[in-house]
C-alpha cells in the first residue's frame, strides 16, 4: 500500500477531489500553506494499493491541468494614478509524492 499527497491550487482541488471519489479512492482533504507563496493552496492525502497509484497520479493531472489565466492588474504610475491591464499567470499544476506505507489500521 502507498499513500499519495498531492498539494494544489485550492480551485482545482474539489474536481480532483471528486473524480478520485467517483474511482473509489478514499480521499482526506487538507488546507494547507506554500512556505514559499504563503498562499493557501490543498493537500490531498491518497490511501491506495501499488497498482492503483499510477491511475491516481493521471486522475490527478486531468483535473489540475496547468493553465495560464488572464487576470486584472493595476500598476501605480506617480501619486493617485494608477493604470489597469490584463495579466497571464500560469494556474494549476500539482506537487506530487508517493510514499510506502509501513502499516495501515483501521479502528
Ligand atoms: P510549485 O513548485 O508548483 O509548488 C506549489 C506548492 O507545492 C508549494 O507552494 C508548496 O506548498 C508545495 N511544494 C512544492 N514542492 C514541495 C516540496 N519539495 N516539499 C513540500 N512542499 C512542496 P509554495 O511554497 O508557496 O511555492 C509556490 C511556487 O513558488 C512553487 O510552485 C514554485 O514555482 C515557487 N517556489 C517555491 N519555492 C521557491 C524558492 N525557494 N525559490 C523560487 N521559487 C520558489
Amino acid at each position: 500500500m502507498k499513500l499519495i499527497l498531492a498539494i494544489m491550487s485550492n480551485e482545482d482541488s474539489p474536481s480532483v477531489s471528486s473524480a478520485l471519489t467517483k474511482e473509489n479512492y478514499q480521499v482526506t482533504r487538507l488546507a494547507t500553506t506554500g512556505g514559499f507563496l504563503r498562499a493557501g493552496n490543498t493537500t490531498l492525502i491518497v490511501g491506495t494499493a501499488d497498482d492503483k497509484i499510477d491511475q491516481a497520479i493521471e486522475t490527478i493531472a486531468e483535473f489540475s491541468r496547468k493553465r495560464t489565466e488572464v487576470v486584472p492588474s493595476t500598476a501605480s504610475y506617480d501619486i493617485g494614478r494608477f493604470a489597469s491591464f490584463p495579466v497571464e499567470v500560469q494556474v494549476g499544476g500539482a506537487t506530487i509524492f508517493v510514499i510506502d506505507v509501513e502499516q495501515f489500521v483501521k479502528l
